[in-house]
């Protein structure tokens, strides 16, 4: 098993998630995870990194379909934000892009989530490579990550 995909594996039970990891076939964007787990583009969650003005990093947990809204995310964090390129996410949270996932970060990030992704029963998120992903009732997956719930798309 890769370092990342431990890591997460690690940070499920230790977030109380009995989620199992599987790897469904590439995985690298929304489209291609819905596609390989074969579920609403929506059921998948995006893991944007940002870091705000202070220094403070963000994740946002976002449905498959759904795009930020700059404006949004900004009044919801409370301070200006601006993307993590991809040095700075692999830095800060050890997984490379299309790998993020919302939990078993380096640097431990305010995660707010999309609600979008109550619509479901069960959501997939990336598990540490960009082609792991696991599942999850996303009710207890922003619980068990301690997201708050906040409308922050387009
Ligand atoms: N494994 C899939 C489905 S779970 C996945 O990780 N999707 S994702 O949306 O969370 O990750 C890809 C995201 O990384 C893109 O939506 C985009 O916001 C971001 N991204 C892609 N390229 C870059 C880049 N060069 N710098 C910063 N962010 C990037």
């Amino acid at each position: 098993m890769s370092k990342s995909v431990a890591r997460v594996a690690a940070a499920l039970k230790a977030a109380g998630l009995e989620a199992e990891i599987i790897e469904p076939g590439p995985s690298r964007t929304a489209e291609e995870a819905a596609q390989a787990c074969g579920c609403a583009l929506d059921q998948i969650v995006k893991s944007l990194i940002f870091v705000g003005e202070s220094g403070q990093l963000y994740l946002f947990l976002t449905a498959g379909g759904n795009r930020l809204d700059p404006a949004r995310a900004r009044a919801l964090a409370g301070e200006g934000l601006a993307r993590a390129d991809a040095e700075q996410v692999r830095r800060e949270t050890g997984f490379a892009i299309g790998g993020v996932a919302p939990l078993g970060h380096l640097t431990a990030p305010v995660i707010l989530a999309d609600p979008r992704l109550l619509d479901f029963d069960q959501v997939f998120a990336a598990a540490g490579t960009p082609r792991h992903v696991f599942a999850a009732d996303p009710q207890a997956l922003i619980a068990g990550c301690g997201a708050r719930v906040g409308a922050f798309t387009a």
